[in-house]
């Protein structure tokens, strides 16, 4: 029984390049923060990211069967590309949160639109890498009493 944390394509540069738009923590940094979270709140939290897109679609359809319970996803620039991703999320039927550390509305007009939204339970966007824990403090809750 765990909450997924699922991060996409080039998230595995974080805090090493462009500081000023996606801030200084490394990606190592939000995932050992999400499972002390995730503990704090009484649950397991896993953590995947991948540059590749059908790795992160295998990674979603073994949620269906690993116990997992929600999913946090930063789905990166496949956000404004990928029919495929949004389809397997909408396949396993999980509560899923969609994160930009970025306020992608600020930014280019290509960023505005994203396939994911239509198939998760909420969005945040532009609270910097604090959005994935809010995201998993609203799933935690959402799931009610953590397992004893
Ligand atoms: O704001 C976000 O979290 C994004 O999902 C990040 C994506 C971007 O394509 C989306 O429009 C918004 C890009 C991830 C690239 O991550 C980097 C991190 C550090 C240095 C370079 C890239």
């Amino acid at each position: 029984m765990s909450i997924l944390l699922l991060n996409g394509p080039n998230l595995n540069l974080l805090g090493t390049r462009e500081p000023h738009v996606y801030g200084s923590d490394t990606l190592a940094d939000v995932e050992r923060r999400f499972i002390e979270e995730a503990a704090a709140l009484g649950r397991v939290a896993q953590c995947f990211q991948s540059n590749h897109e059908g790795a992160l679609i295998d990674r979603i359809h073994a949620a269906r069967l690993d116990g997992t319970q929600a999913i946090v996803i930063n789905p990166g620039g496949l956000t404004h590309t990928s029919v495929s991703l949004r389809d397997a999320l909408a396949a396993v039927a999980l509560p899923v949160v969609e994160v930009h550390i970025s306020n992608v509305h600020r930014r280019e007009p290509f960023r505005h639109h994203s396939y994911v939204s239509g198939v998760a339970d909420g969005v945040i966007a532009g609270l910097g890498v604090q959005g994935y824990l809010a995201a998993l403090r609203f799933l935690a809750d959402k799931l009610g009493a953590a397992p004893r």
